[in-house]
């Protein structure tokens, strides 16, 4: 990667890449673009464009000036925002993933694909869920990241483009606040323990998701970016997944941290069944031996640091 467009610059995973492609890349070689400007680290510290996914004539021309050689395709709508308006989500996760890919095949570039642990549902095996299995998701974002991961796959296949892919678990930052998700509650969770003292979780105890602390997850994208393609048996995409753990697990983490701190619980039965849906644990084998993948935030460590940077 040398000459890299990011989409979604402004998302939560967009606002910390877009910034740490640059470190390793350079500034000037890191193109962020987003629907919105927004003051701020995406839009000044480096080149910038408005960028709607869908528009492919814009699109193709920014990868084409640019002389591109990677595109990173985060633009979304997330999981739970996604059910409120399936027909909007499908339109931008599928047919912008659609767009991106034929604009990035036009010009010759690689392609990053964020799926997700959506793209798995009932159905699927939910303990230690291996690389390979059911793929029968019930949230329409879980049927676009699917469909993602196919046609990521059908690009390589037929059109020879370099796509790679990781399925991310509920990412933890303390950078930017995720928007309608229903692993957010693993952020929102840190702020509240900070200013208030308490949350209230609207996802039930006992209710077990992969989750990954961010920095763990720039590595990943850079590694696998970076990897040799000649490793690379599943591209699009691996499992990844730092830890697993229910409201219960996240607040006895906290309160190591600040005794006094309470959880107490408002189930939000829209986000609950979702989460019922997706896995409890992911097997990451596949991303392990192929490309190297090795997170190193667990739960505590994560806690301490998110706890000393997230402001009140
Ligand atoms: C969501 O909750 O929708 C996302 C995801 C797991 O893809 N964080």
């Amino acid at each position: 990667m040398k000459r890299i467009i990011v989409t979604g610059s402004n998302g939560q995973i967009g606002v910390e890449l877009t910034p740490h492609l640059r470190k390793i890349y350079g500034d000037k070689n890191v193109l962020a673009t987003a629907r919105r400007k927004v003051p701020g680290t995406v839009s000044e510290g480096g080149p910038f464009e408005l960028l709607e996914v869908r528009d492919g004539k814009t699109f193709s021309e920014l990868i084409r000036s640019f002389k591109a050689d990677t595109v990173i395709h985060l633009a979304g709508i997330l999981s739970a925002k996604g059910e409120a308006d399936p027909q909007g989500s499908w339109d931008i996760n599928a047919g912008g993933c659609f767009t991106a890919l034929e604009c990035t095949r036009e010009n010759g570039a690689a392609f990053f694909f964020p799926s997700s642990i959506a793209a798995f549902g009932p159905s699927t095996p939910a303990d230690n869920t291996p690389q390979d299995t059911i793929q029968r998701p019930t949230t329409i974002y879980g049927v676009a990241k699917v469909t993602g991961e196919l046609l990521c796959d059908y690009y390589h296949l037929k059109f020879g483009l370099d796509t790679r892919g990781l399925r991310f678990p509920g990412l933890i930052s303390y950078e930017a606040l995720p928007g309608g998700g229903t692993t957010d509650y693993a952020v929102h969770i840190y702020y509240e323990a900070v200013s208030k003292g308490k949350y209230t979780s609207y996802i039930a105890p006992g209710t077990q998701m992969d989750m990954m602390y961010m920095p763990d997850a720039l590595n990943s994208v850079v590694k696998l970016m970076e990897a040799d393609p000649a490793r690379l048996e599943h591209r699009n995409a691996y499992n990844i997944s730092a830890m697993s753990f229910d409201p219960g697990q996240i607040a006895a983490s906290i309160k190591k941290v600040i005794p006094s701190f309470e959880i107490s619980y408002d189930v939000d039965p829209v986000r609950q069944g979702i989460a019922e849906s997706w896995p409890n644990s992911l097997d990451c084998t596949a991303a392990k031996k192929e490309w190297g993948f090795a997170p190193v935030y667990g739960l505590d460590r994560m806690t301490e640091d998110m706890l000393k940077r997230v402001k009140k």
